[in-house]
């Protein structure tokens, strides 16, 4: 999966940016695009690791881009090369800053940047949508296609983001061309100033998240920074003294698996213990896919356990004995935490 950083330059990107990844790319305005990779952690997996000691232990992997706010471009709204970068992305994490940046000349003003960041999105689509109405109208291209593009197109006028429209009502596989920046999930990140670390969001910006269809956290950049160069048995108690549960980095990971209806299957061995992150919803045959397409052409069965039988039995034997190893079909829908073993033949 893919996370793109964006936002107005200044936002606290690249800070945010190292304290997902725990890398230490240097902070100021501008400069590349920087790439790091983290696992998304899972204590299941530690824990089966640690039962089956495999030669090797996967977990589910994030890739974040932290991409460049144009300096000066607050108002100007994003470079036309920021958006390119953007369309690349399968989710976007806004950065909103909440706190006072010296080097900056405006107070913080999150939920206008929210606005003017919503609209930026609405203007590049919308002119992508009537460039193509143009043109297969003159091609008379399929009506179906023409007057779905003609409901988004009315969406957008209306002030909404792709995003809200119902997954039965347009048939999204056939946009992944466009790369359509409002139909991007979108996760806003609120960027606080140390002291309103742990304040909630106001009711205001709640609300407009919810007409965006968009998810948002609270954090403080800096604050998290500090933690995360912390010892672990240091974090905790500094975390309870910002009356926070949780580090940031795990509160956005969870929040992105929520936003994206992402779950994860386990597949365990001697060789490997391994997660595999997944849509809600995805049936046996298309999860084996994801191990390999040899699985999922010669799909017979899936073997079901999930993952607190398989912690309360203590082994694949037992479960076996004790009836709580499934067999189950192509159609089956896999659920979070199931340990799967599947049966093909090619
Ligand atoms: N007080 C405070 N300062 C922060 C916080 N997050 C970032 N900063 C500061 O804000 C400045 C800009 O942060 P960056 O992370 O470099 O901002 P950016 O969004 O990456 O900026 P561009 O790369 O130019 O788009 C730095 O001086 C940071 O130290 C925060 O949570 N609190
Ligand atoms: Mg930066």
């Amino acid at each position: 999966m893919r996370i793109g950083l964006v936002g107005f330059a200044g936002s606290g990107k690249t800070t945010v940016f190292n304290t997902l990844t725990g890398l230490n790319v240097p902070l100021g305005f501008g400069g590349e695009v920087h790439l790091g990779t983290v696992k998304v952690p899972d204590a299941r997996i530690d824990t089966l690791s640690g039962m089956f000691k495999p030669k090797k232990t996967t977990f589910a992997e994030i890739v974040f881009s932290d991409i460049p706010g144009e300096h000066g471009a607050e108002q100007k709204g994003l470079s036309g090369k920021a958006l390119q970068q953007i369309r690349d992305q399968d989710v976007l994490a806004l950065v909103l800053r909440d706190f006072d940046n010296p080097g900056l000349d405006r107070a913080p003003d999150p939920m206008k940047d929210l606005d003017a960041f919503a609209t930026e999105c609405l203007f590049a689509d919308l002119a992508m949508i009537e460039r193509w109405l143009d043109k297969s109208r003159k091609e008379k291209k399929d009506p179906h296609d023409i007057s779905n593009f003609e409901m988004m197109k009315a969406t957008i006028e209306d002030d909404k983001p792709l995003r809200t429209i119902p997954a039965n009502i347009i048939d999204r596989s056939k946009l992944t061309n466009f790369g359509f920046l409002s139909d991007r999930p979108l996760m806003v990140v609120l960027n606080r100033s140390e002291t309103d670390a742990a304040k909630p969001m106001a009711p205001a910006m709640l609300k407009r998240l919810g007409e965006l269809k968009a998810e948002g956290m609270v954090l403080s950049a800096s604050v998290e920074a500090e933690i995360a160069a912390m010892d672990p048995a240091d974090q905790k108690a500094f975390l309870d003294d910002l009356g926070l549960t949780e580090s940031a980095a795990s509160r956005f990971i969870r929040g992105t698996y929520h936003l994206l209806d992402l779950i994860s299957f386990f597949t365990v061995g001697q060789d490997e213990v391994r997660a595999w992150p997944i849509l809600r919803g995805t049936h046996a045959k298309q999860a084996a896919g994801k191990i390999h397409s040899d699985l999922e052409r010669g799909f017979i069965r899936a073997e079901v356990i999930t993952y607190d039988h398989f912690i309360a039995d203590g082994s694949e034997q037992k479960a076996r004995e004790v009836g709580h190893l499934k067999l189950e079909g192509k159609d089956y829908v896999v659920q979070d935490g199931d340990i799967l073993h599947i049966r093909f033949n090619v």
